[in-house]
């Protein structure tokens, strides 16, 4: 009796909320998906900062995925002072930004308030590139390197989802999440 009634809350919970997976084609490295802003919800930020650190004259990782509202600090872990610009967020050039330039050991943080793409660079090494991808929502994923990735516990409800890779344009489709959903992605330039 007790089991049979465990058995159909697991069931019924289940059915609530489901998993979002799929492939994302889009060559080497790796792609983030996200759920787009949700019309009528809002989602607190986590209280606690994500790293990006610059090392061995890399952003490492080369990508960092926010929900938006998220604070991250940036870390200097070289021997040399490394800056940190970024010419647009999302692709917007008026929110262009210049943290400055920092020695070894120091940090500074920058809160995320805007969804989209940042592409980080360095003003002292032209090579040096990196991304913030901020997630409009707390569901998102950044894919393994053959491009699967899985979006878990979305609450039931019809979506937007995009997915990001370097170098792409970034591709949009609807979702609809019933218990678990696919979505594969094929972006080109
Ligand atoms: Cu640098």
């Amino acid at each position: 009796m007790q089991k049979t009634i465990l058995v159909s809350l697991i069931a019924c919970l289940s059915l609530s909320a489901g998993n979002i997976t799929g492939k994302v084609a889009a060559g080497k490295g790796n792609s983030v998906v996200y759920v787009d802003a949700i019309a009528g919800k809002t989602f607190p930020p986590p209280a606690k900062a994500q790293v990006m650190d610059q090392k061995s004259l890399l952003f490492q990782p080369h990508i960092v995925v926010v929900q938006a509202g998220s604070t991250v600090e940036f870390l200097n872990s070289d021997k040399v002072a490394h800056n940190i610009f970024w010419p647009s967020v999302g692709g917007n050039k008026k929110l262009t930004h210049n943290l400055g330039t920092w020695p070894t050991g120091e940090k500074r943080s920058f809160k995320f308030d805007t969804p989209g793409a940042v592409p980080l660079l360095c003003n002292v090494h032209p090579e040096m590139s990196g991304y913030v991808i901020v997630s409009p929502t707390p569901y998102f994923a950044m894919t393994d390197a053959e491009g699967n990735y899985k979006i878990a516990d979305v609450p039931n409800g019809s979506y937007t989802v995009s997915a990001w890779h370097e170098g792409m344009k970034v591709q949009s489709k609807p979702v609809t999440v019933s218990g678990d959903a696919a979505a594969d992605f094929a972006l080109s330039k």
